[in-house]
């Protein structure tokens, strides 16, 4: 395999089949699927980057310059993914955090045989204040015998997953995915267009730094929560303080403690009891790509990705980062 470094220009097309050289039986569908995501992240960082100059463009709000109805951004980059997605011929269904059911491919074109799961802008409540934002997927194999993807085929855990990645809206673009042989990193690089290879082969540091939790929450977790909290916090004597970083977007306080160690934590509430997040377009992606950095993923009983979905929303609880740190969670919680 070629080795590159950061210093080597290495466009994410070049890397994608470079990959997939890895694979004499590959037959080139999941790296057009990654290829296409590629481009409908370029096409929603586009729109992500005008979203304060929407009510400029548009009139009171309800309409733009070419007489066009606004749609919130999050509907917009759901668009995006499915018009870019559904006619390669290499996917059979795909499931939305914005859509109740799966999203079926149309008769009109080739039906693949792999399922893209993803929420096409995370965060969302966000673009209002200009925080970052981001894009998460999933791509599993079909199982399923008939011609469509269904809901079986969705209802995977997530160590099935063939591929998972993210891209963040923030001072710059960047694209983070894994296949299953580490996890990399590419920028936007506005310039030219292309997603260059920035960040290759990320390992998240052991131990954290980094707490990215909502602590208004502390009234509502379980008291074993609570104590976990006061341990990463250097309350109770028996580690190092950690210091508090909460965006309230998840790829956004996720890509800081995977490039500078850490825990993302959402435990469980009075108000949420089954956890807040999307097991399979949330929490299933950005947990294979922490392990493939060598961090861990848990829900407080379970590690995330041995997880079997029951229905396509299902939440979840999670602590995922550095795996030391997460280590400390599985002996307090589990
Ligand atoms: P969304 O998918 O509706 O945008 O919600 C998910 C977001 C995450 O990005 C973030 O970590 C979490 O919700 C924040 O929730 P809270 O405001 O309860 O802390
Ligand atoms: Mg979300």
């Amino acid at each position: 395999m070629v080795r590159h470094t950061a210093t080597s220009v290495v466009t994410i097309e070049r890397f994608i089949i470079e990959q997939e050289g890895r694979h004499p039986e590959a037959t080139g569908h999941l790296s057009g699927i990654l290829y296409d995501l590629g481009v409908a992240a370029k096409m929603i960082a586009n729109k992500v980057r005008s979203a304060g100059l929407a009510d400029i463009l548009g009139s009171a709000g309800t309409e733009n310059v070419q007489g066009e109805t606004q749609q919130k951004l999050d509907i917009i980059a759901n668009e995006i993914i499915v018009k870019a997605m559904d006619h390669g011929g290499r996917l059979c269904a795909m499931a939305s955090e914005e859509s109740e059911d799966i999203i079926p491919i149309p008769d009109t074109f080739k039906h693949g045989k792999y399922v893209l799961l993803f929420d096409p802008l995370d965060g969302s409540s966000n673009i209002d204040v200009n925080v970052p934002v981001g894009t998460i997927f999933s791509v599993m194999k079909k199982i399923t015998h008939g011609p469509r993807g269904c809901l079986k085929d969705m209802l995977q855990p997530g160590h099935r997953q063939v591929a998972a990645g993210y891209v963040i809206y923030g001072s710059s673009t960047m694209l983070v995915y894994t296949t299953g042989h580490g996890a990399h990193g590419f920028t936007l690089d506005p310039s030219i267009g292309e997603f260059l290879l920035s960040h290759p082969e990320i390992r998240i540091p052991e131990h954290g730094h980094y707490l990215s939790v909502n602590n208004a929450y502390e009234q509502h977790w379980t008291e074993p929560v609570r104590a976990l909290m006061r341990r990463y916090r250097g309350l109770d004597g028996k580690r190092e303080a950690m210091s508090g970083r909460y965006v309230g977007s998840m790829v956004a306080d996720f890509h800081r403690n995977l490039l500078g160690g850490g825990v993302f934590a959402y435990p469980p509430n009075s108000k949420n009891p089954g956890g807040k997040l999307r097991l399979l377009y949330e929490c299933n992606p950005l947990s294979f790509i922490c392990e493939q950095a060598g961090g861990a993923a848990f829900d407080g009983h379970t590690r995330i990705l041995d997880v079997q979905p029951t229905s396509l929303h299902q939440r979840t609880a999670i602590y995922v980062g550095s795996k030391c740190d997460i280590e400390i969670a599985r002996e307090m919680l589990g």
